[in-house]
């Protein structure tokens, strides 16, 4: 296999609003996952340098279903967002089925991306998602999004913070920024090294 994934490939497969829809793997798969509004889409369309493959909401909130895209061989698996959707306890409901569903599936779970927003101390819901990877021996990284927001010092200071409360060893949380494409290269790393 190529050492490198040519994401100028990329493109859309198809959406699931049920984990008993998804066909089973075919290839290696990098999932998604965090709060809604966390950056997920655009960490995405950012690796496949494409604009608009992944869409980006500006009505954050949206309980959305599970979306497959594919690039060179690799699929990437955009799953819907916790937190600030769940107003109600039906949608916190079919949030929790299908991640549950998911990832109790019987699938290719090359690497997680579990993404948290570098601005703010980790909320409840970041914890339990990283605690359920970690229980369940996933493979993943943390990517801390929007750090184009902060300072480098505020950067490295918060890098340092959410690494504590997070207990996720230093070299699987990544900096990352969609805007400046801070920490993409060293992401790419990352899935090549757990899909190829
Ligand atoms: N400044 C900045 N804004 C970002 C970054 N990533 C995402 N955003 C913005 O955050 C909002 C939510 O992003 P989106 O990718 O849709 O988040 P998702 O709900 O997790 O898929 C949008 O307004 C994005 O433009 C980033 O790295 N830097
Ligand atoms: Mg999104």
């Amino acid at each position: 296999m190529a050492d490198s994934i040519n994401y100028q490939l990329a493109r859309f497969v198809a959406s699931y609003g049920a984990v008993s829809q998804i066909p089973p793997s075919s290839c290696p798969e990098v999932s998604f996952v965090g709060r809604s509004n966390v950056g997920k889409s655009s960490i995405m369309n950012k690796l496949f340098g494409r604009k608009g493959l992944v869409k980006v909401s500006s009505t954050p909130g949206k309980t959305s279903n599970v979306n497959f895209f594919e690039a060179d061989g690799v699929h990437f698996v955009d799953l819907p967002g916790y937190g600030f959707a769940q107003r109600s306890k039906a949608e916190r409901g079919r949030w929790a089925r299908l991640i549950g569903d998911f990832f109790e599936s019987e699938r290719s779970f090359n690497l997680v991306v579990s993404l948290v927003d570098i601005r703010h101390d980790p909320s409840a819901l970041d914890h339990q998602m990283i605690e359920f990877l970690q229980e369940g021996e996933f493979p993943f990284v943390v990517a801390l999004t929007k750090a184009d927001k902060l300072s480098r010092n505020q950067q490295a200071k918060q890098a340092a913070a959410i690494k504590r409360q997070l207990t996720v060893p230093a070299e699987d949380i990544i900096v990352t920024s969609s805007q400046s494409g801070l920490g993409i290269d060293e992401l790419k790393r990352r899935i090549e090294a757990a899909c190829l």
